[in-house]
């Protein structure tokens, strides 16, 4: 039988949609599933002459063009490792295994390294995009060696969406982790888009009193207006979804609490550790953290302030909520550069980072207009500060008055809006000359004879405070 161009490992949601998309590229494909029946389910629903299937590991090694591309798609944590360790053996010097899992980029840093000394190449291969990305073109972040990329990179460009000018939305990323760094920072932008849109869709539904449709007919007009994006589109369609078991929208119906296990907090813990703040995404990861405690909540409500409250619309309300929610989105995705900029200096990556605001444009969950702005920003900047671009201070400019209008009948209703609260003190304290710190320099020095630095003259100081 004819070698197959490509071997796949992994056909659970992601990798089985992943093969499908790699056949109707007409891309010969070899697959192989830890359980057997899954392997030949997904031959009698999608075989065709460019698929094969394998339920031993050493024939689907064997069934692959050298040097042979191996697709991972499992479980991240040690399923990875299981399937590396159970190919160890089979592969060869020159082969490339691909990790397209959420597996965690310090992993994939030591994975790269164990398979160096076996002259292997492994890559990190971020996705996003879910079930319809796999199927129909997802946004790839790889990285790995640069040899490896030259070999698999017309493969991973086959496969992926394109990008508001038509070209792949692939691209090289850099070294080792780099691919699996930038898709954790990817979801943790996109769990800072989630929880601003939540709470503008609280404060909408709290003091405006709107229904599921009008809430919907707000995100539309956002669309419209403002900025179309892959989360802001698909908010229309979850709140029009009918309820099947009740009378009402199905929304209505969903439990609130939400997990916070994954990406999210990768992202935040990786931020605190590189001293970036990322205060938008954090409050996100807060946010889900108090909703898991129900019973806590339901026994708290009632005991203190409770949302609730009448502030008309008339005065403009409702832009000033679509201004609200573009403002947290564009700071959501800088704070997303702010970190990406500084974890590819420390770990050496030279990420060219207009090409991941390129690359996100096609495929991916938080797709949507602004990352032009943001690619053509980091393109003209070069290496600078992109909060410094014209067109940047521009999107941002004005927006800060709709931001407060919004947050104060926030606070007025006791209507949660962290995220939104933290994105606007971010912004008023990276464009402060001079920040409260002094003070807490001031108070370390007299308790703790800590040394402050002035602002008149340099070296270092002690004062001798007057008890
Ligand atoms: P699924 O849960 O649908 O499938 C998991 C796959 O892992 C199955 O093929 C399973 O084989 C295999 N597996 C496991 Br579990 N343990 C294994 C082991 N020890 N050895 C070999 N194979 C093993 O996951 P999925 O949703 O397709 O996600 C796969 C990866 O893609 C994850 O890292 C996920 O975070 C990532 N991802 C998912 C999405 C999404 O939208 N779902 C998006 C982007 C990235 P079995 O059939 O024998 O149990």
């Amino acid at each position: 039988m004819e070698k197959s161009h490509v071997g796949l490992i992994g056909l659970g949601v992601m990798g089985a949609h992943l093969a499908r998309n790699l056949g109707d590229k007409r891309y010969t494909l070899s697959v192989y599933n830890r359980t057997a029946h899954k392997t030949e389910e997904f031959l009698k629903n999608y075989g065709s002459r460019y698929i094969q299937g394998f339920t031993d590991l050493d024939s689907f090694v064997e069934s692959l063009e050298l040097p042979r591309k191996i697709i991972v798609l499992v479980q991240a944590g040690t399923a990875v490792d299981d399937v590396i360790h159970s190919l160890e053996g089979l592969v060869s010097a020159g082969d490339i295994i691909m990790d397209f899992g959420n597996s965690h980029f310090r992993d994939t840093q030591k994975r790269c390294e164990l398979l160096k000394k076996k002259e292997v190449h492994f890559m990190g291969c971020g996705i996003s995009g879910g079930e319809e990305g796999a199927l129909h073109g997802a946004s790839i972040m790889p990285s790995g060696s640069r040899e490896s990329w030259k070999d698999v990179s017309a493969l991973l460009e086959a496969v992926s969406a394109k990008d508001f000018e038509g070209k792949p939305c692939a691209t090289y990323v850099g070294e080792n982790g780099a691919g699996h760094y930038v898709k954790m920072v990817h979801n943790g932008i996109e769990y800072a888009i989630m929880q601003l849109m939540a709470e503008v869709y609280d404060i909408l539904r709290t003091i405006l009193h709107f229904d599921a449709l009008q809430v919907a007919a707000f995100f539309e007009d956002f669309n419209a207006q403002y900025n179309r994006g892959f989360l802001t589109e698909i908010a229309v369609h979850v709140l029009r979804q009918k309820d099947t078991f009740n009378d009402g929208h199905l929304i209505d119906f969903i439990s609130d609490r939400a997990e916070q296990k994954g990406t999210g907090r990768w992202t935040v813990i990786d931020a605190l550790e590189r001293g970036v703040a990322v205060p938008t995404i954090m409050e996100a990861v807060n946010a889900r953290i108090v909703s898991g405690d129900t019973q806590r909540r339901e026994s708290l409500s009632g005991r203190y302030p409770s949302r609730g409250g009448e502030i008309g619309e008339s005065d403009g309300g409702i832009s000033a909520l679509h201004d609200a929610l573009y403002f947290g989105m564009i700071v959501s995705y800088l704070q997303g550069y702010d970190l990406m900029k500084k974890a590819s200096a420390d770990e050496k990556w030279n990420i060219d980072l207009s090409e991941i605001f390129r690359i996100w444009q096609g495929g991916c969950i938080i797709r949507s207009d602004f990352l032009k702005n943001m690619q053509d920003a980091l393109k003209a900047t070069r290496g600078g500060d992109v909060y410094m671009n014209d067109s940047i201070v521009k999107d941002l400019s004005g927006k800060s008055e709709s931001v407060k209008k919004v947050l104060t009948a926030a606070i007025q209703c006791d209507v949660p809006s962290a995220a939104l609260m933290s994105t606007l003190a971010h912004m008023n304290s990276v464009g402060s000359k001079r920040l409260p710190t002094h003070f807490i320099q001031g108070l370390r020095d007299f308790f703790g004879a800590h040394t402050y630095e002035r602002t008149d003259r340099s070296g270092v100081f002690h004062a001798e405070w007057n008890r």
